[in-house]
């Protein structure tokens, strides 16, 4: 199942790298407003998503798959500690396409738990493959100081975020799922990147609105 869900989610990787607020990010041009909406959104999917594989720990497919060490909700707290301020639980909303994200995530949780499996994998896996790489962008565009806003990209109980991978793959091929769930997994897995890239595509709104205030000022 997972060469699967990489093979079938391929498509979709090379989108969501293509959403230009993605491409700006890669290119070291984000702001503190729009990241801090950015990790914002998360906290909402992350809360869901970590909520539910909590509900369904003894669940005989998703509870296998039941990895703390993965899990971004607390780290999220610190970094919107340091970007929003100690009030933020009071601020920070889910955007309409985060609404849809977690609404997702819920229902399934409730009336499909296996598709569990497609949204773990897609942020999950993706972090630990792509995050060391956005640590360091993060900081360098935001002159972030040293150990500061960038907890989302740390896994500090995964040592070696290549071997963690290895024994995740090995878990999801161990779940002994017969062809047809894998296929809804992997469709649910392009599903949650298509949920993904609607996130990023609201903050490009946002990411435009603020550089035109930021050129309207300094004019
Ligand atoms: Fe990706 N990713 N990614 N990624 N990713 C890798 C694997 C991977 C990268 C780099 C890499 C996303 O965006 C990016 C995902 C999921 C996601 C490498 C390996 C970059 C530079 C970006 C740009 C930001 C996004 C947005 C997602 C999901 C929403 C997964 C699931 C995987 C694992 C593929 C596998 O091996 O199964 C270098």
């Amino acid at each position: 199942m997972s060469v699967q869900l990489r093979e079938g989610t391929k498509q979709s990787h090379t989108m969501a790298e293509n959403v230009g607020f993605i491409k700006c990010f890669l290119k070291g041009v984000v702001d503190k407003r729009t990241y801090s909406r950015y990790v914002g959104n998360f906290y909402f999917v992350y809360s869901a998503l970590e909520e539910g594989f909590t509900q369904l720990r003894q669940h005989p497919v998703v509870g296998k798959l039941y990895y703390p060490e993965l899990w971004r909700k607390s780290s999220i707290e610190q970094d919107l500690a340091y970007f929003v301020g100690p009030n933020w639980r009071s601020t920070v909303q889910p955007s309409p396409a985060c609404q849809v994200y977690v609404e997702r995530i819920r229902e399934i949780a409730k009336n499909d738990p296996v598709l569990l499996v497609a949204h773990a994998y897609t942020r999950y896996i993706g972090d630990l493959s792509g995050g060391q790489i956005l640590k360091k962008i993060a900081r360098r565009a935001m002159d972030l100081p040293e150990g500061e806003g960038t907890a989302f990209y740390d896994f500090e109980q995964i040592p070696h975020e290549g071997k963690f991978k290895q024994r995740y793959r090995a878990q999801m091929d161990a779940l002994g799922l017969d062809q047809v769930t894998i296929d809804r997994i992997v469709a649910e897995a392009n599903y949650a990147f298509k949920m993904n890239m609607d996130l990023f595509k609201e903050l490009e709104g946002n990411w435009l609105l603020s550089m035109a205030r930021l050129t309207w000022n300094s004019l």
